[in-house]
């Protein structure tokens, strides 16, 4: 792969990923590091947390049969190298949605990129034949540092989508599409999103008919992982690729929780890919966030954990067991500041960020538990902008040395001078 960050790869013409090489350009910004994590499957290794959550929310929707058979059928091991038709035009979002930007995504070059939502799958699969699936794998995304975020993360995506006469079994006489639709003709209709209970070509009760039957699912999913009493609530969201849209939020120690985002399938995306005489419901979930809460997992680092101390409290579980994560023990933090100058051309509101985060992470490695923006400030005289981040090492195993840390930090002082032609301060 790349031998270098970033930077280097204008110089390179061709990156390896997953064996396979493809022509770089000026939006290849995947890192060794990055491309280091493929093929990890976390999500199905045996005794993983996010494998145990995996086979529940699976196991959950198995339970839902048509003629015997179960309606959902399972897709875990999709490949992540995605074009960005797959993970931007096919789900209609529009070519200057703040989503595609290079500081959002892991690019391997303009036309292929590592998916950063399994929505990336919803089309081709749909194009399939398929109707009622999930799709389930890692997602990638270039994001800040906490106790919380990570590059790569887990996502469990669906799609369910019904004929009319699967919809309304006992009402022959209701239609999913508003008379003036003509489903053998689905171009000559101008879909709209106006109307915020419905899309245009929808009519109200299909729509109140699935949303009632995503919504009922969905709670029905925390509620076989939190248990009966969870406390939930529906936000109203928005997504270029469903109306209407929610977020389901739980109330979890004391805090709201965004798990998910769902909504009804844009008509305009079924007729694309087929089955177009039909209405669907799609949601996309994130198995760190259950895991963490459901296990009671402090740090989303842990997640990577190759430690004995921490797979071991999974192993050989029951899949519906109460395990509470004890902490192997708890190492002290070291925290050392970063100050630095931008040049003359860029501002705080201009320094690329995530650039920078990556950069650290790239040095400091697993051992950077945060980043945080502590200070800015513009000099009266110069003009010239000021930033200070605060770095805070852990590490997950052992205790660092304040000299170890030291060594690390100069050395991601030199590379953000370097990289970013600022002045350390
Ligand atoms: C999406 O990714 C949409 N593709 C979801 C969707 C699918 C909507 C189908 C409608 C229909 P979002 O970026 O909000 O949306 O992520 C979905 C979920 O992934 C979040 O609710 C959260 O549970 C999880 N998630 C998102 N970002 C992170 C992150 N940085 N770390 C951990 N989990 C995350
Ligand atoms: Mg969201």
């Amino acid at each position: 792969l790349l031998n270098r960050y970033s930077t280097a790869a204008k110089a390179l013409t061709t990156v390896n990923v997953n064996g396979k090489a493809f022509e770089a350009d000026d939006y290849t910004n995947i890192t060794p590091k990055i491309a280091s994590y493929l093929n990890s499957n976390l999500h199905l290794k045996k005794n993983h947390p996010l494998s145990l959550v995996r086979q529940r929310i699976v196991n959950y929707f198995y339970t839902f049969r048509y003629a015997g058979n179960p309606e959902f059928s399972v897709y875990d091991n999709l490949n992540p190298v995605v074009s960005t038709k797959q993970n931007f035009d096919d789900l209609l979002i529009p070519l200057d949605h703040v989503s595609r930007a290079k500081s959002d995504c892991y690019y391997i070059n303009r036309g292929t990129l590592l998916r950063a939502h399994m929505t990336a799958h919803q089309s081709e699969l749909l194009r399939s034949g398929l109707n009622n699936f999930l799709m389930i794998g890692d997602v990638y995304r270039r994001d800040e540092i906490d106790s919380t975020h990570f590059p790569v993360f887990h996502q469990v995506d669906a799609v369910r989508s019904l004929h009319k006469e699967r919809l309304f079994p006992n009402q022959p006489d209701l239609e999913i599409f508003e008379p003036q639709y003509d489903t053998k003709n689905p171009f000559t209709f101008k879909n709209t999103i106006s109307d915020p209970m419905k899309q245009s070509c929808h009519t109200l009760e299909a729509t109140k008919v699935m949303e009632t039957q995503l919504k009922n699912h969905l709670i029905g999913m925390v509620k076989t992982l939190f248990g009966k009493d969870i406390k939930h609530r529906w936000v109203d969201a928005y997504f270029p690729f469903t109306h209407p849209s929610w977020e389901l939020e739980i109330f979890y120690e004391n805090k709201w929780m965004e798990v998910l985002g769902c909504g009804i399938v844009r008509n305009e995306i079924l007729v694309n890919a087929g089955p177009s005489n039909t209405i669907a419901y799609a949601f996309g979930l994130g198995l760190e966030r259950l895991a963490m809460a459901l296990y009671k997992i402090p740090d989303i680092r842990l997640m990577w954990s190759n430690d004995s101390g921490f797979l071991t409290q999974f192993e050989n579980k029951d899949l519906d067991a109460k395990i509470t994560y004890k902490p192997v023990s708890s190492y002290p933090q070291c925290t050392n500041d970063l100050s630095f100058w931008l040049p003359e051309n860029l501002s705080i509101d201009t320094f690329m960020s995530n650039d920078f985060y990556e950069l650290v992470r790239g040095i400091g490695g697993d051992i950077v538990e945060q980043v945080k923006l502590k200070d800015k400030f513009v000099h009266p005289k110069t003009k010239k902008h000021s930033l200070c981040y605060s770095i805070v090492y852990r590490h997950l195993e052992r205790t660092l040395t304040q000299e170890e840390v030291n060594r690390i930090h100069k050395d991601i002082e030199v590379a953000v001078a370097t990289a970013f032609n600022v002045v350390i301060r």
